[in-house]
């Protein structure tokens, strides 16, 4: 375990390579009931580059129009997402020190040229509770910031299988993905990154 922040532990390898290929088995089976959309800024309405969907019973949406929020439908299907597959429960309970349990997962789908730009995840009820991160596919560089826009911030590679507990004072910290790194050993095709945040979002 690293610690890159106070409360932001990193768990490299957490998932070995076998479990790796059940959790992407269980995340296409989502992509296939809750199919990838691109999110759009509020007010102006620029795409993400990042694709997503969700599991659990609530998913993280935005829109030109309603912005960041938390919904229990799909944007386009209008059905309720799929359950969070019961490893990453497991790897809750293991790693997130939480009472209770994560009601939203986040399914951020990278392409080769996708990024996500330095933010604070403050949608969330409550903002103490922890989140926990967890990495599939392609590697990336990831950057750590303070809780300060404008503050120094660290990068550090996140790889296939790491997962990432953001507790305590990390929680708040500004953070982002700068770009997508080339991974020959890649079992997800077109070198893509995903990535699956669960959390506690009601
Ligand atoms: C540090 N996702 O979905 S995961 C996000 O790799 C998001 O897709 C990135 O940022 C990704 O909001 C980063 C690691 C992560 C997640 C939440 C954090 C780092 C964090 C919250 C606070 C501080
Ligand atoms: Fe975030």
């Amino acid at each position: 375990m690293l610690e890159l922040a106070p409360g932001a532990r990193l768990h490299r390898g957490f998932f070995d390579t076998k479990a790796q290929g059940e959790l992407l088995r269980a995340i296409e089976r989502v992509i296939a009931e809750a199919p990838l959309v691109v999110p759009t800024m509020p007010r102006t309405g620029k795409p993400f580059s990042v694709r997503m969907t969700n599991c659990g019973a609530l998913g993280w949406v935005s829109d030109k129009e309603r912005g960041y929020r938390y919904e229990p439908r799909h944007p386009e299907t209008a059905k309720p997402w799929p359950a969070i597959p019961p490893m990453l429960l497991e790897a809750w309970e293991r790693l997130a020190d939480s009472a209770f349990p994560p009601d939203a997962c986040l399914v951020n789908f990278y392409g080769p040229k996708a990024h996500m730009g330095l933010h604070q995840d403050r949608d969330e009820k409550d903002l103490s509770a922890p989140i926990l991160s967890v990495s599939l596919g392609a590697s990336c560089l990831f950057r750590l910031g303070d809780e300060m826009r404008g503050g120094p911030t660290q990068s550090v590679a996140l790889h296939a299988g790491d997962a990432l507990v953001l507790s305590g004072p990390s929680r708040l910290c500004f953070h982002g993905v700068d770009k997508i790194l080339p991974t020959p050993a890649s079992k997800l095709a077109g070198g893509a990154r995903i990535n699956l945040t669960l959390r506690r979002a009601g």
